[in-house]
């Protein structure tokens, strides 16, 4: 373990413009916890730092929506983030927030190292400007009609209809969301940071140098390295945000992601006057976590910008996850499709451990994976209550009843098999978490915790003290042999469930400092003739009623949103009548889909390959944030097979596959049932 003098763990700073789901939980705080308490159990010097990201369109769209300033937002929602996390348990020795006056300070000195060194293009360019309001118009606050599909309600960055990546240029009938005023082109200047000077660094430092990485998140920055990196705009045009620090940028603030990651250091810097140890010694790990849609700007800006300043660490590792859904569906805040995580709090009062349980067996360690209240109800109850529940209980229960509530000897002359194997069981056990946290591999843990907790059941009704009478000797080896196993489990399972941990402290009447790892594999951590406390209740039950509940007021709460939007995406209004002969020209054929691959630097684009029988042709499509490339390979479709060919971030577009919206919002395929051959006309 101690390759490394010191720990510097990150968690991604959640954008304060709404509350945390449980996805965030998954994909990015409780990894990172997890990591942290097995690094603290290890007597490690770690840093975990994190806090709310304050800046940026999100925040002040938010605002706008909400009638309130976007100081008002951050606040809020920093509180109600900042108490989520802590009773989730989420161990930050620091939770910050970058609208803090020594982030601003830190972040403009950092832009201002890199302006002095000459490392920025300063470049002039025409942007969409609000007369009414004075104001230059980020892309999602242009909104008109989607080139694709009619929506009159797409936004200057994307089509939320039709999921398809546009630019401003190209709406029909752009306005300004914030006046209703046609926008007006106008110059202006920003400070553009050439990521392509730092390729072949980082192609030696990622591609070479850390093949260790996750798959995901090594595949994710090899496609990007691989298409080629451009300049990047450092500054935006805005009134929120950390102000660029040059005489002549009036109104023009950093770019959200160039700040947030700088969060980071002004958070160690707000935590410990040591902070500089952490940052610019090499003998410090720094480790990112984070979701799949930050990878590329953890792994390829940040690190250019970090490399371009000099003097600080790179990160060791960014192991981060996919996404989790909910309910066989993504997230989605817009339609309140989430498990809030502080609702979950108010309706499973001190549950904590039971949603970090089943979010950590769930954990998109490698692919999206999904959360379902029936799983939530079977994990608690089937592996919790049955298994690690029921196992300690009995060794309590024993105990009190008979060895009369103290910690039984050991008698080592009548130790047997049953005894050895399981001293191995737990030796072993530690061995297998330590591989699998230091390897990111958190699933796996657990596994191996509640795994063990099986095994102690199976070796209690072997031995079935309750039916030795008076061989007190076979009485006391088993008891004694199952209470050092719960402690144990009390070290092994801290990182991933500690409030649990901590109940079984308080049942075993020892202190916190016992659960430290390296007591784990120890069969004298309790000892012989020491009173315990009677078992106390680790988990209850969970209800089908309870569940029922859940899942309706998820609907529920999903239909209330989407039918409360006030921009709700109206059925698209006819489009004017055409002749036949105009619909003669279009010629729809059924094609299959033979490959698919993500399109880089654009999140919602598919590159897919089309069979049409008589032909092989590829179709650059907008439904990346509805599904990946592995699970429509095989699809039949409906496209439209004499559209004039259309270049899309490069790559040569023949033709448009047909899509439509289900009421979750979902875009779905037309197809045919799977009978048609491919290439036969769709009429
Ligand atoms: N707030 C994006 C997000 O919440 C951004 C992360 C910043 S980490 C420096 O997904
Ligand atoms: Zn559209």
């Amino acid at each position: 373990m101690k390759e490394y003098k010191r720990h510097l763990v990150t968690a991604a700073l959640p954008y304060a413009n709404g509350p945390v789901h449980i996805g965030h939980l998954a994909g990015n705080f409780l990894p990172a916890d997890i990591y942290v308490r097995y690094l603290r159990a290890n007597n490690e010097d770690v840093k975990f730092i994190c806090g709310t990201d304050e800046h940026g369109v999100p925040i002040t769209i938010r605002a706008m929506k909400e009638g309130v300033t976007p100081q008002e937002i951050v606040d809020k929602y920093f509180t109600i983030i900042n108490d989520s996390l802590h009773q989730m348990g989420i161990s930050f020795d620091i939770f910050s927030r970058t609208s803090n006056q020594i982030h601003h300070d830190t972040s403009q000195a950092f832009f201002l190292n890199l302006y002095e060194k000459g490392l920025f293009e300063e470049r002039e360019s025409a942007q969409f400007f609000d007369e009414e309001k004075q104001i230059f118009l980020a892309d999602r606050y242009i909104t008109g009609t989607c080139p694709k599909c009619g929506n009159e309600n797409a936004y200057g960055d994307q089509c939320e209809k039709c999921g398809s990546s546009l630019s401003p240029e190209e709406l029909i009938n752009p306005k300004s969301a914030l006046s209703q005023s046609v926008p007006i082109k106008k110059n202006t200047t920003h400070w553009y940071l050439p990521l392509q000077h730092y390729e072949e660094w980082l192609k030696q430092w990622i591609i070479e140098d850390h093949k260790e990485w996750k798959n995901n998140v090594y595949g994710q920055c090899k496609s990007w390295l691989d298409s080629g990196l451009h300049a990047r705009a450092m500054t935006r045009d805005s009134h929120w945000g950390v102000a660029v620090p040059l005489p002549n940028a009036e109104g023009k603030v950093l770019y959200v992601w160039f700040d947030a990651p700088i969060g980071y250091i002004s958070a160690t810097k707000e935590l410990t006057p040591q902070w500089s140890d952490y940052w610019c010694k090499e003998d410090t790990k720094l480790v990112h976590f984070l979701g799949k849609d930050n990878i590329v700007f953890h792994c390829i800006i940040f690190p250019a910008m970090l490399k371009a300043h000099g003097g600080f660490v790179l990160p060791n590792n960014v192991p981060a996850n996919e996404f989790l859904n909910i309910e066989g569906e993504k997230v989605s805040t817009s339609r309140n499709w989430a498990v809030w995580v502080d609702e979950y709090l108010k309706d499973f009062p001190e549950m904590q451990d039971s949603m970090r349980y089943t979010l950590c067996a769930n954990m998109p360690e490698t692919k999206d994976n999904d959360f379902t209240w029936k799983d939530f109800q079977d994990r608690n109850n089937n592996e919790l209550v049955a298994i690690l529940g029921n196992f300690v209980n009995r060794a309590f229960v024993l105990m009190h009843k008979l060895c009369n509530g103290k910690v039984p000897a050991f008698h080592l002359d009548q130790k047997d098999e049953k005894d050895d194997a399981l001293f191995e069981k737990i030796v072993q056990t530690k061995k297998d978490i330590e591989t699998s946290i230091e390897n990111y591999r958190f699933r796996e843990g657990l596994f191996s915790v509640i795994d063990l907790a099986r095994k102690g059941n199976i070796y209690l009704q072997d031995k079935e003290p309750w039916k030795k009478g008076d061989d007190q000797i076979a009485i006391d080896n088993c008891i004694h042999m199952c209470l050092q196993l719960t402690a144990n489990l009390a070290i092994f399972m801290n990182p991933f469930l500690p409030f649990t941990a901590q109940k079984l402290c308080r049942m075993m009447k020892v202190v916190d400092r016992m659960l430290a790892w390296e007591h784990g594999g120890s069969l004298k951590l309790l000892q012989k003739g020491y009173p315990l406390n009677p078992p106390a209740l680790l988990f209850r039950k969970i209800e089908d009623e309870e569940i029922a509940l859940q899942k309706e007021k998820l609907s529920k709460g999903s239909q209330q949103a989407t039918s409360n939007q006030t921009q709700v995406t109206p059925t698209a209004s006819l489009k004017e009548t055409i002749s036949f002969e105009d619909f003669d020209k279009i010629d729809i054929r059924v094609a299959t889909i033979t490959a698919a691959e993500k399109v880089a630097k654009a999140d919602k684009l598919l590159k897919l390959t089309l069979d049409l029988g008589f032909e092989t042709r590829t179709v650059v499509s907008g439904i990346a944030l509805h599904y990946t490339p592995e699970e429509i390979v095989g699809k039949q479709v409906s496209v439209i097979a004499n559209l004039a060919p259309r270049k899309m971030k490069g790559i040569e577009s023949n033709g448009m596959i047909l899509m439509a919206e289900n009421e979750a919002g979902k875009l779905i395929f037309i197809n045919a049932d799977g009978g048609a051959m491919n290439g036969s006309q769709v009429k």
